[in-house]
């Protein structure tokens, strides 16, 4: 029994290091090197070659070595009879909720603007908001949109959040499902899409929704490009529905050095780093879920096959 690395990027020996670390006993590999496909029993993935899980007979886990999982249900080839697994951490969620937060302070106190201004040695002092000013919405209240809403009613913002079901938070109004989500919208000054990328929350930032967000409305996109439609946000900015965008997140990446995004004033851009899968930190649930398979016990964080997170 062994268990493969599949990645693309250049992380492979870094969660291979990580493994062979914290369990000396469990043989690993990395899909860059020779290794006995037979006894592959769990593929530890990230944006893998899609069609290239097919290549172990005997695989019996695909654990993601993220949150998402939407780029396994994208590989038409990938088994479809095994679980699932991903990552859920307590670390992941802090740093997604501290990077959001940052850039809800940097458009509160027009630092991005400040930025721009500098490149032209503009001097505009510019009215700034306050905490108090504004209504977060957080679209998805899982592992990293909870954690986000709490802090947030910590720091003093009112906030609200949409999920599937009903969730209760203290001090958070929630949200339920299609027919909750006018409500939710048009009492949302600064939106936070925290949804796994599935058929139904594929382009659910577009035109439509915007129109339901009060003039002005502020969008933080930090789930995944396939959410955001982006004509229809260039569109709301520059009919100035929308005050303004920060993506971290993109159908293509990197973004393409064509994308208007790139250069647009009212558009803060980040590399898909707003929270990165610590190894130290994931290791274990790893470890633990391999040793589980062996042991015939059931896995933790399992995706649900129905609805494709
Ligand atoms: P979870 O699965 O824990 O939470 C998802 C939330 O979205 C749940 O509250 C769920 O509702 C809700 N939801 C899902 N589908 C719908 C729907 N159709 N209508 C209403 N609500 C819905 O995910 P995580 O919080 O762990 O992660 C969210 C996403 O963040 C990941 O899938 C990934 O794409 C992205 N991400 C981005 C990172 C980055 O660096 N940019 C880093 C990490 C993750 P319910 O609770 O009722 O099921
Ligand atoms: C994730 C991500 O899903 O990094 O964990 O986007």
């Amino acid at each position: 029994m062994a268990l493969v690395i599949s990645r693309q990027d250049t992380k492979i020996q870094q969660w291979k290091k990580a493994l062979k670390t914290a369990a000396p006993d469990i043989e690993v590999y990395s899909c860059l090197e020779d290794h006995p496909k037979e006894k592959i029993k769990m593929a530890l993935v990230w944006k893998h070659r899609p069609g290239s899980l097919k290549e172990y007979p005997n695989l019996e886990c695909i654990a993601s070595s993220g949150a998402g999982v939407d780029f396994i249900f994208a590989d038409k080839e990938a088994p479809k009879n095994i679980p699932i697994t991903r990552v859920v951490d307590p670390m992941l969620a802090s740093d997604m909720s501290e990077h959001v937060t940052a850039l809800i302070f940097a458009y509160l106190k027009n630092l991005n603007q400040y930025k721009l201004d500098q490149t032209q040695q503009v001097w505009n002092p510019l009215p700034y908001a306050r905490i108090k000013d504004f209504t977060i919405g957080i679209l998805g209240l899982g592992a990293l949109g909870a954690l986000l809403a709490t802090n947030l009613v910590h720091i003093g913002f009112q906030v609200q959040g949409w999920s599937q079901s009903k969730k209760v938070l203290p001090s958070v109004t929630a949200y339920t499902g299609k027919t909750g989500l006018p409500g939710f919208l048009s009492s949302t000054d600064i939106l936070v899409c925290l949804l796994p990328l599935t058929p139904d929350t594929v382009g659910i930032l577009n035109n439509e929704l915007f129109a339901q967000l009060p003039k002005g409305a502020y969008v933080i996109n930090v789930a995944r490009g396939g959410h955001l439609v982006d004509e229809d946000l260039l569109e709301a900015l520059k009919a100035n529905h929308l005050s303004g965008a920060a993506l971290d997140v993109f159908h293509e990446e990197p973004l393409d050095r064509e994308h208007p995004f790139w250069s647009h004033s009212k558009v803060h851009i980040s590399p898909h780093c707003a929270s990165v899968s610590d190894t130290k930190s994931v290791v274990p649930q790893i470890i633990e879920n391999y040793r589980n398979l062996y042991s015939g016990k059931s896995l933790k964080n399992i995706v649900s096959m129905d609805r494709g997170y």
